[in-house]
């Protein structure tokens, strides 16, 4: 049986062998085509943000290409990206949603 020092220093290794789970953001592009208020829709009911929040990342990803929607685990993460495409799919608008870690 192992004694108390030795069992410590077991579980010491484990612990520090233990890396925490990858984080990934969600990520919205622009594109030409889907409208503005679709965007804000989007923000407001798959990442809960406030119409002024969406508002501020919508226009920050038509200037700048790229805007972050959230940070997530990586099961979470994907599950927001299916259902983003899923939805913008269904109102044939072209917006592209992907993870990518963090
Ligand atoms: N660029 C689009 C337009 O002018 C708006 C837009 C914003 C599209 C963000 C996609 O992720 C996007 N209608």
């Amino acid at each position: 049986m192992a004694t108390r020092k030795q069992s410590e220093s077991v579980l010491e290794a484990e612990r520090t062998k233990t890396k925490p789970p990858p984080l990934f953001k969600v990520l919205l592009l622009n594109d030409d085509y889907t409208p503005m208020d679709f965007v804000v829709v989007v923000l407001q009911t798959f990442f809960s943000m406030s119409r002024e929040q969406a508002m501020r990342i919508m226009l920050k990803v038509h200037r700048e290409g790229v805007g972050v929607c959230g940070v997530f685990p990586r099961d979470v993460a994907a599950t927001k990206v299916e259902l983003v495409t899923g939805y913008a799919r269904e109102h044939q608008h072209p917006l592209a949603c992907v993870m990518e870690e963090c």
